[in-house]
């Protein structure tokens, strides 16, 4: 296949939250014409999907894009030209929380928490959502807080009546992280707890990597072909971070780790929606307009995957055979430095699309006229 060819076909899903406003436990910087409901966000991943081609579906965070009908839900982005994606569980904003959902020392509250995963499902059920997606604030503060072993014997208690209500074209994907909010003990840390869980309940779960969810200077991409090769990765939450989970623009901090990535996944032939990868943007903008940077986003992982499917995999194939550790390393980086801007123009006019999405969008006149309708009423995110 043609590296436009594979570019033509690569998808992308936009987080509904990172339309809304976001910011820090300091502030949160209001912009306007922010949506203030599920149809409202709906309609900006539309316009970003329109503007772009490869992002034709939005994830959902339940309880945030909770509506009266799922089903109406998604045939409203049908009409749109836009799908429903993943469906994001949320057991971390209830007071019941504050020591923990499905590893809660109380039986009750692991009962709401397992309640709510359930829920989750019966919406993926109403959507047409092939992901479960799950993550989890729980994790202690102080050592002797609570038993570490019991948690995890009620993490996987939990996992199993929920994978056990999945549909046969459904999945289960458990996202790690290594601390926050708790600082000491997190119960599903790292890749290595995902992936053990995963592989206990069966098939139908598998880990999600979200970039900005490791320690300083880890190799994602070791964890990207491992799991790969383990035929355990089902998902990305993309992101930067400078120090711990930032959630800014992906690409934007380190372009390079993120050409490394969607190395492993061309070599893996894994870019192929048939290879079942949801490839998912978990952002928060809190400073920055919103719409635009999705679209730089988006653009952003277009252009580390073309670059990747750039690598001259015979050359390379070569050298490392003849253990030529220079030559590698070079045709490595000839793929990095390739400027493929002009490459996704062209792309981008093949498709029928404006070569330019950012400029079409600020064109649009779709920013002015969000700020001047979407007057009153409460917008969505958390606390502006
Ligand atoms: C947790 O930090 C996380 O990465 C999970 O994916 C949550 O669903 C999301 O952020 C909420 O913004
Ligand atoms: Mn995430």
């Amino acid at each position: 296949m043609s590296v436009k060819d594979a570019l033509r076909e690569q998808r992308i899903e936009t987080p509904s939250w990172a339309y809304g406003n976001s910011g820090t436990r300091f502030k949160v910087f209001a912009q306007q014409g922010v949506p203030r409901t599920p149809y409202e966000k709906i309609d900006d991943a539309a316009v970003v999907h329109k503007l772009t081609g490869v992002a034709p579906t939005v994830a959902l965070h339940i309880p945030w894009d909770r509506v009266e009908d799922y089903g109406e839900l998604a045939s409203y982005a049908r009409d749109r030209g836009v799908a429903l994606g993943a469906i994001n569980s949320n057991v971390f904003q209830d007071d019941d929380y504050k020591l923990g959902s499905v590893c809660h020392p109380d039986a009750a509250v692991r009962r709401k928490a397992l309640g709510h995963l359930l829920e989750c499902v019966d919406i993926m059920d109403a959507t047409g959502s092939r992901d479960l997606k799950l993550w989890f604030a729980d994790g202690l503060n102080y050592p002797g807080q609570d038993d570490i072993r019991a948690r995890q014997d009620r993490l996987a208690e939990a996992l199993a009546q929920t994978y056990s209500r999945l549909g046969p074209d459904q999945r289960m994907l458990l996202e790690y992280k290594l601390f926050e909010p708790a600082f000491y003990v997190t119960d599903v840390p790292d890749w290595g707890t995902a992936f053990a869980h995963c592989s206990q309940l069966g098939e139908k779960a598998q880990v999600v990597i979200d970039t900005g969810h490791h320690a300083p200077g880890t190799n994602i991409e070791f964890i990207v072909s491992f799991l790969l090769r383990a035929g355990k990765l089902g998902a990305f939450d993309f992101n930067s971070r400078f120090y711990a989970d930032d959630d800014l623009m992906v690409g934007a901090a380190d372009p390079f780790q993120l050409f490394r990535i969607m190395h492993e996944i061309v070599l893996a032939d894994a870019l192929r929606p048939a290879a079942g990868i949801a490839f998912m943007l978990d952002q928060c903008h809190n400073l920055e307009p919103k719409i635009p940077a999705i679209i730089r986003s988006v653009l952003n992982v277009q252009e580390a995957t073309a670059k990747a499917l750039l690598v001259d995999r015979s050359a390379l194939d070569a050298a490392q055979r003849a253990g030529d550790v220079l030559e590698a390393n070079a045709v490595l980086m000839d793929a990095y430095n390739t400027d493929v801007r002009p490459l996704l123009r062209e792309l981008r006019e093949d498709m029928g699309l404006d070569p330019d999405p950012t400029g079409a969008y600020r064109r649009s006149g779709y920013a002015e006229r969000i700020v001047a309708e979407r007057v009153g009423g409460e917008a969505a995110g958390w606390g502006a």
